[in-house]
């Protein structure tokens, strides 16, 4: 299936009139107070957000899994799903790869398809933390951080492998995550699981091309429960130091202990002009991967707030590779892809509404009650018509879920793809 753009417009159309009241009267009101709002539409209209191979599927837990009907079962199928989230969004404008479940078998096709969908190709996503099929050695005690030399050996070939795929297809950065750590006390030394996996990283390092970045993703538990290798980010920082300048961090909203201030790591990390890349999610208790926005939207903006301001003030931090990481047990995925990204899409229009200089002067004035003012006035205002906006310019949908129903897009699906189809992925 494919969204003409025709088909966007006629589901625009009952709309129009409304949006344009809508937006005109926001517009209007934020231009008085100073706000710029031809440039925060553009920006929005500029801000893509990769989707990741894996989440075009029905996700689940340990206890099961159930189906939507009409996955897609092959990497194409997959690109055509996000090409379909773009086209209403035009804000999913790049996939994220993860290797083994997704290898291309056809580059050239896999190319084309995704280049006539105006998708890119975002970060390679590694993955040591399942055994493969005729694997030689095992990663059930670990993978970079390992105490055999062989399964290091093991892992450190597929990460270089899966820049090598990556690189036929135009990515330009690694994200690496590690299952590694353990799950009893004693079980493991600390020092050298630390160890080990700083001299593996670099090894890896070693085969980044020029033009290519490293991205160390941490998160303190799970899959093992007692301790993890790279937990935090300054076991990230630290090992993206040790490896060079094309060694990022990695933020995951999931992968913080309750109440964790990630807006202050970001924005310490954007200062030292570490932060590489960021995956999206929410949750209530741990790596819970639920739409984006769905728990914490304050939290959310916060965390936008300090991502505009380096954005702004860190020429020394690079651009991000934005990904949401985000897994569907009940919802159709395609429908929370697009929850997830206008979730996104509006704490970014509101952390640009903040007043930066009002708000500098705020703290230098110690004005603690005017801070808050300032914050809260930007979060509080509906922007939604600046969304819909950005997209219409783009030739998107005002409301990509309703546009999405009324196409009957999942249904479509399940009549070309059949109801029993399984998608690669957790
Ligand atoms: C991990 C982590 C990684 C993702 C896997 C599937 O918890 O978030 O980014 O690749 O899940
Ligand atoms: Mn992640
Ligand atoms: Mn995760």
């Amino acid at each position: 299936m494919k969204i003409e753009q025709n088909h966007i417009q006629d589901t625009n159309k009952s709309g129009l009139q409304s949006h344009k009241e809508n937006f005109d009267f926001l517009a209007n009101n934020l231009s008085k107070k100073g706000a710029n709002v031809e440039a925060i539409v553009s920006k929005l209209k500029d801000f893509q957000v990769a989707i990741p191979s894996w989440a075009l599927g029905a996700g689940g837990t340990r206890f099961g899994r159930f189906s939507f009907y009409g996955e897609p079962s092959s990497l194409e199928q997959k690109i055509q799903d996000i090409g379909l989230i773009h086209s209403l969004t035009q804000t999913a404008g790049a996939v994220s790869l993860h290797i083994p479940w997704d290898i291309p078998q056809d580059y050239a096709a896999v190319k084309d398809l995704a280049n006539g969908l105006n998708i890119k190709f975002d970060a390679v996503n590694s993955n040591t933390f399942q055994d493969q099929k005729d694997a030689k050695e095992t990663y059930k005690y670990g993978s970079l951080s390992n105490t055999s030399e062989a399964v290091r050996q093991q892992a450190i070939q597929h990460n270089l492998d899966v820049i090598n795929i990556g690189n036929k297809l135009g990515s330009k950065s690694l994200t690496v995550w590690l299952a590694d750590g353990s799950c009893f006390p004693g079980q493991t030394n600390f020092q050298t699981a630390l160890q080990h996996t700083e001299n593996s990283l670099k090894d890896i390092y070693k085969g980044l091309p020029d033009d290519w970045s490293m991205l160390i993703e941490y998160k303190p538990y799970e899959p093992n429960f007692y301790s993890t290798v790279i937990q935090d980010w300054g076991t990230s920082f630290m090992l993206a130091n040790a490896c060079g300048e094309k060694a990022y961090s990695l933020v995951d909203l999931g992968h913080h202990l309750p109440n964790s201030n990630i807006e202050q790591i970001v924005s310490v990390l954007m200062l030292k002009g570490k932060l590489g890349g960021f995956h999206f999610n929410d949750s209530k208790y741990g790596d819970d991967d639920l739409t984006v926005g769905s728990i914490k939207p304050y939290a959310l903006f916060l965390i936008f707030n300090e991502l505009v301001y380096g954005m702004q003030n860190n020429p020394q931090n690079p651009d991000l590779a934005w990904m949401i990481d985000a897994s569907h047990n009940v919802k159709d995925p395609l429908e929370d892809l697009i929850q997830s990204l206008e979730a996104i899409q509006e704490a970014y229009a509101k952390a640009l509404l903040v007043d930066q200089a009002e708000l500098k002067a705020a703290q230098l004035n110690n004005d603690v009650v005017k801070c808050q003012e300032i914050l809260q006035d930007a979060y509080r205002t509906d922007v939604r018509p600046l969304l819909a906006e950005a997209r219409r310019l783009a030739g998107g949908a005002l409301s990509p879920i309703n546009a999405y129903r009324a196409l009957g897009v999942r249904d479509t699906l399940i009549e070309e793809r059949g109801k029993h189809t399984v998608a690669t992925g957790l």
